[in-house]
């Protein structure tokens, strides 16, 4: 026997009602779990909705033009016996389910679905535990796409497989939204004028640079090889990252910070504690004095809009975590109201939710600063790459004792490597100094955090 399963739109995170933009499958279709259904946009951004499971598709019950939120059924499927009866913990794909049958997102965080909560007899699905898979780490939705092309997850994928500069592309579907059949004339015409500019790259409103094309290699011609398909989080991240790289003219400043007092301090809240079970980490304290720095710079908790900087008067705090799916930035709101051991639990929280691939979209959204701690694992330095849309990223590295010249003597002295990556564009070498001297400063003697 089979059942009738209602498959709805999950969590998408702050967004209330979206417009349906592009149906992905089609009545009578087999589709698996993980397989776009469709494209929504919302003023911010676009993104495809995946499916919670597999079967044939019986009814589409959304349109293109219709509005849609969380919990909006777009499809009812009919799914196997097995699939029907399964758990429906296993009916939700976990974030390292194989690659989507339909492109991944790049231009926008999808939350891969929630349990279908269906009326009978897809009880089984409702009783699951709400579920939902990471997103993007670097918070796209957020991005304002102003100076973006405009253009579905879908037709961003056919263009990079084409190397389209979707930039240079002219949209002629509604709110000059680029569609597939914008992008094969554009590769049609650019053939017909011997393919002057199409392939490469060129940032938008920019005088533009061409480079290579991507190497193509047989790998195989030289040793053996096994191809693994990359995380729906590295895909996602990694679009992210890379116009992050290219877009923000980074700059990272160095700076070392005597954290000889911090650490006893650390260790003696630790074992007095010990009993609680909760563990302060010196990312807690960095919270904390990264606060107190964004207080005194406020041009760091800002982000840049067109030819404005909106300045921000909240706090709200991203760290990277490393999860076994990738790069996740879970968000800690107001940190500037939260105490350190408050801020070390919620952390341990966020991080444990991370790994679990448990977050949702709202959870890593809303960042002002972030910080990235490799600590724990080792390093002396890095360039940490900024969290668009926001200006600057703090990067921190082992800890390790050093000589430290008193005037008279050298004293051993834990250090403590701060890397400052800031937006040229709207940090000066000059403040990203005096706001790395200050965050070292703050750390050298905690106590300052009160003045
Ligand atoms: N120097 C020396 N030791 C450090 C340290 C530092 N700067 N930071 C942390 N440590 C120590 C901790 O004290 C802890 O030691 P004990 O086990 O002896 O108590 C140990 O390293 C492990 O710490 P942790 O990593 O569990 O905790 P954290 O609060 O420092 O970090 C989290 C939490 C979630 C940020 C971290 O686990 C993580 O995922 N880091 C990777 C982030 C990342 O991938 N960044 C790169 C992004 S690309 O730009």
């Amino acid at each position: 026997m089979s059942a009738i399963v209602e498959i709805k739109v999950p969590d998408i995170g702050d967004f209330d009602q979206v417009d349906v933009i592009e149906l992905l499958v089609a009545v009578g279709d087999t589709i698996t779990a993980e397989q776009s259904l469709i494209t929504v946009e919302s003023d911010k951004a676009s993104m495809e909705i995946p499916a919670s499971q597999g079967g044939v598709v019986k009814a589409i019950k959304v349109k293109v033009g219709d509005k849609v939120a969380e919990g909006s059924v777009i499809l009812e499927v009919e799914a196997a016996e097995e699939a029907a009866a399964a758990p429906a913990a296993e009916a939700a794909p976990a974030p390292t389910a194989a690659a989507p049958a339909a492109p991944a997102p790049v231009s926008a965080p999808v939350a891969a679905p929630t349990p279908v909560a269906a009326p009978a007899p897809a009880s089984v699905a409702a009783s699951a535990p709400a579920r939902v898979s990471p997103t993007a780490s670097y918070a796209e939705a957020e991005v304002p796409l102003r100076n973006l092309p405009h253009a579905s997850p879908s037709v961003r994928h056919f263009a990079r497989e084409l190397g389209v500069n979707l930039a240079q592309v002219t949209g002629s579907g509604p709110k000059n939204r680029i569609t597939a059949d914008d992008v094969r004339a554009y590769v049609k015409q650019a053939l017909a004028t011997g393919g002057a500019s199409p392939v490469g790259s060129t940032l938008p409103g920019g005088e533009g640079f061409s480079v290579l094309g991507w190497p193509k290699v047989d790998f195989a011609k030289f040793g053996e090889i096994e191809a693994k398909p990359l995380s729906r989080i590295k895909k996602i991240s990694g679009a992210n990252l890379h116009r992050n790289w290219v877009m923000i003219p980074h700059v990272t400043n160095n700076e070392v910070a005597d954290i000889t007092e911090l650490e006893a301090l650390r260790q003696q809240l630790n074992a007095e504690n010990k009993k609680s079970g909760l563990k302060v980490t010196m990312l807690a304290f960095l919270i904390k004095a990264v606060v107190a720095a964004l207080k005194k710079f406020p041009e760091f908790n800002a982000s840049l809009d067109g030819d404005n900087l909106v300045l921000k008067h909240y706090y709200h705090i991203g760290f990277a975590a490393d999860t076994p799916n990738g790069l996740v930035v879970p968000v800690i709101r107001d940190a500037d109201k939260k105490g350190v051991f408050e801020l070390a639990s919620e952390m341990s929280e966020l991080a444990a939710q991370a790994r679990e691939g448990k977050l949702s979209p709202s959870q890593m959204q809303g960042g002002c600063f972030s910080i990235s701690s490799l600590g724990g694992i080792g390093g002396t330095d890095f360039t940490p790459i900024i969290n668009a849309p926001e200006v600057a990223i703090l990067g921190v590295s082992r800890s390790a004792m050093q000589p430290v010249w008193d005037g008279k003597a050298f004293q051993p002295r834990l250090m403590l490597p701060l890397s400052l990556s800031y937006d040229h564009r709207v940090i000066d070498g000059a403040a990203a100094a005096r706001f790395n001297a200050y965050l070292a400063g703050l750390l050298a003697d905690f106590r300052r955090i009160i003045l």
